[in-house]
């Protein structure tokens, strides 16, 4: 099933933090991209982190993913009513045109009093897009990847989401990446990424704790810093 919805003709990968530093000093922690989860989803939590970081590239013959909400991961949060969790990013690595399968999103559909509704095909719109542009859009939005219809192109797009730090995110972020090269980043990059804990505002919510503590103070890493 889950291969169906990753798709055949579809290339995948995660671990964009580790593997690249652009990703992980200049996407992640995008400014434009921390206003809209600031004023989305901080509301309703304490901290946000990171839950997808991946490059998908839709090849040729690839047909279309099902529409989906990115919050469906969480479906006891999820309903148009519930305060909004997730935000998420498509940015355009090649050129998102129809034929090469630029995402498929439904506007308003994070609106809609009954979240079973199938979309009429009208209310389907694709997100294209130059290389270079980007897709924002709310965890409730319905959307897929498009079909891509061409001999030779493959459609580049690259997914950063983030999620209220009181929800398990769909990658292991801190698994990610070795302890090496976290402990070297800024502590919004570490908390991005799961290696800070969540310190909600009452003196019993933290969460993601090691040894009680917050995860650089149980790894000692100032101290070793500092020896
Ligand atoms: O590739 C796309 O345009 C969207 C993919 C997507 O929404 C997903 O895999 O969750």
């Amino acid at each position: 099933m889950v291969q169906k919805f990753w798709g055949s003709q579809t290339k995948r990968f995660t671990r964009l933090a580790s593997r690249s530093k652009t990703f992980r000093d200049d996407v992640l922690v995008h400014p434009i991209l921390r206003q809209v989860a600031d004023r989305e989803i901080l509301p309703h939590c304490a901290a946000y982190w990171m839950n997808t970081g991946q490059v998908m590239v839709i090849g040729p013959g690839q047909s279309a993913q099902w529409l989906h909400r990115d919050a469906d991961n969480w479906p006891l949060v999820l309903g148009p009513h519930e305060r909004p969790v997730t935000v998420s990013c498509m940015f355009a690595l090649t050129e998102f045109t129809a034929e090469a399968g630029a995402t498929r999103v439904v506007p308003g559909s994070h609106r809609w009093d009954d979240f079973s509704r199938v979309p009429n095909p009208d209310e389907v719109i694709q997100a294209v897009m130059p290389a270079g542009s980007a897709l924002i859009y709310s965890g409730t939005v319905l959307h897929g990847g498009g079909e891509n219809t061409t001999a030779d192109l493959w459609r580049e797009g690259m997914h950063l989401s983030y999620l209220v730090g009181w929800l398990t995110p769909e990658e292991a972020g801190c698994l990610g990446m070795s302890e090496e090269v976290a402990r070297t980043l800024r502590p919004l990059q570490q908390q991005l990424l799961g290696w800070r804990c969540y310190d909600g505002d009452m003196a019993a919510a933290r969460l993601w704790t090691l040894d009680y503590e917050d995860i650089p103070v149980a790894l000692d890493w100032n101290k070793e810093a500092s020896s």
